[in-house]
């Protein structure tokens, strides 16, 4: 039994109440998720991810199998809801779709991790994993023998059985996972295109349309949904411009959503593919909205090596705009006092013996570059801090910095010890200042 057909809005509005019910009254789903964000520790979670997910649930609920585990299949968006909000490319894209970050169900909607066995109890429960295969984290400890179904672009790790009856087994390359998904789907969808099975009650809930006739009306939700995962194509194909990304199913798919788009006015009329693709890049750098604690946090990563903490946030702004930011929010004091205070705070929040911040802009010439700050809390950090700045100083080619308001360094102290570089060596990212600054530690 299918459910009636409703838009993207709609149908998360109704996923999230029956999700709620089942909680409430011990009855089952289906649940679709896309990688973990690896909990305190990284954040990977994007868009691929959410679209894998939509676009999944969203065609199998309006035609499941007849004997599938339950008729709706719920997107579960593997972040914490207040995690949404600091993604203004998640903002962005879901825009296009009419949707607002309430909308989607988070982590926050299942029940609390301490009584999750209970609430929510295994055998009640069906998982299908897209853009990862293997689930993972305190889910993975409860739920991962209930995985029966898969589709991934990542290696596979053995972990999803080989039967899982009329759910796919697909773990394949391709630039993106969302691409993998719409091949799937792409059958099942233009039947249900095809019907326009639109449901009368449905059109009241339509408010941005303005269109009366049920083809007209499933036409404008297939572009909705088109357009969703259509954006993370493009992304993770750099517009499909990147050579070693780029496979035939991302060619197919692009072609297949870009056509689901046509039969809506309303969502073609203006579309230009590049333009597009340029729209949702630039918002992942639109972080000036954000207050500075969310920037510090949007890519924050954090490891220990022996007693000490090291955590390191990377940012798409030069310092100059963090100590601009941290000043707004803290007018009383100076914008490098703000912004050390700031960054001490966060630090200290997470137990950090050192923090770092790395941050990439283009300068004015149209230059590619970097800057690096490093302050430790403790005089063992204090030693680590130290050894860093000498055993990296030339592979990362650091050299002294000076913002607009004058220079941050507090290098004489033994307890704390704090310098801000310019790293001219571009090509190193934190996938090796981490281990650097690591190495230095142990
Ligand atoms: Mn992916």
């Amino acid at each position: 039994m299918a459910i009636p057909r409703n838009s993207i809005a709609g149908f998360l509005v109704s996923a999230k109440s029956v999700l709620q019910t089942a909680i409430k009254k011990s009855q089952k789903v289906t649940l679709v998720i896309g990688n973990e964000s690896a909990g305190t520790y990284h954040t990977l979670y994007n868009l691929d991810s959410l679209t894998s997910s939509l676009l999944y649930a969203y065609i199998r609920s309006s035609t499941p199998t007849p004997n599938a585990f339950t008729p709706l299949y719920i997107p579960i968006t593997n972040i914490p809801a207040a995690d949404v909000d600091i993604r203004p490319e998640f903002l962005k894209v879901l825009s296009h779709a009419n949707l607002e970050s309430h909308h989607l169900i988070t982590l926050d909607d299942l029940p609390d991790l301490s009584s999750i066995e209970s609430q929510l109890p295994p055998h009640n429960t069906k998982w299908i994993l897209v853009d990862h295969n293997a689930l993972q984290g305190t889910l993975g400890s409860i739920y991962s023998e209930r995985v029966q179904g898969v589709i991934d672009h990542h290696e596979d790790e053995g972990k999803v059985p080989k039967d899982v009856g009329d759910e796919p087994r697909i773990i394949t390359k391709a630039g993106s996972c969302t691409s993998l998904v719409t091949e799937y789907c792409s059958k099942a969808w233009d039947s249900l295109s095809s019907s326009a099975q639109s449901s009368g009650a449905a059109h009241g809930q339509d408010d941005a349309s303005g269109v009366v006739d049920d083809s007209a009306v499933s036409a404008l939700w297939d572009a909705q949904v088109a357009k969703l995962a259509l954006a993370s194509i493009l992304v993770d194909t750099a517009n499909l411009q990147s050579k070693d990304k780029v496979t035939d199913h991302d060619i197919y798919a692009v072609k297949y959503l870009e056509a689901k788009m046509m039969s809506a006015p309303q969502v073609s009329k203006d579309f230009d593919r590049a333009s597009f693709y340029k729209e949702i890049n630039a918002a992942k750098k639109d972080i000036g909205s954000l207050p500075l604690r969310d920037i510090l946090r949007k890519d924050y990563k954090q490891w220990t090596e022996g007693k000490l903490n090291l955590g390191v946030s990377s940012v798409v702004k030069p310092i100059d705009f963090l100590q601009n930011k941290a000043k707004e929010e803290l007018q009383d004091k100076s914008k490098q006092e703000a912004f050390l205070s700031a960054i001490e705070h966060f630090a200290q929040e997470r137990s950090l013996q050192i923090y770092g911040i790395m941050t990439t802009s283009i300068s004015a010439s149209g230059d590619f570059q970097r800057e690096l700050l490093v302050w430790s809390f403790t005089p063992e950090a204090t030693q680590a801090a130290k050894k860093f700045s000498q055993i990296a100083a030339e592979e990362l080619g650091l050299e002294d910095w000076q913002g607009s308001g004058g220079s941050l360094d507090d290098a004489e102290g033994e307890k704390q010890w704090r310098k801000v570089w310019r790293q001219r060596e571009v090509q190193h990212s934190r996938k090796r200042v981490a281990p650097l600054l690591r190495q230095a530690m142990s």
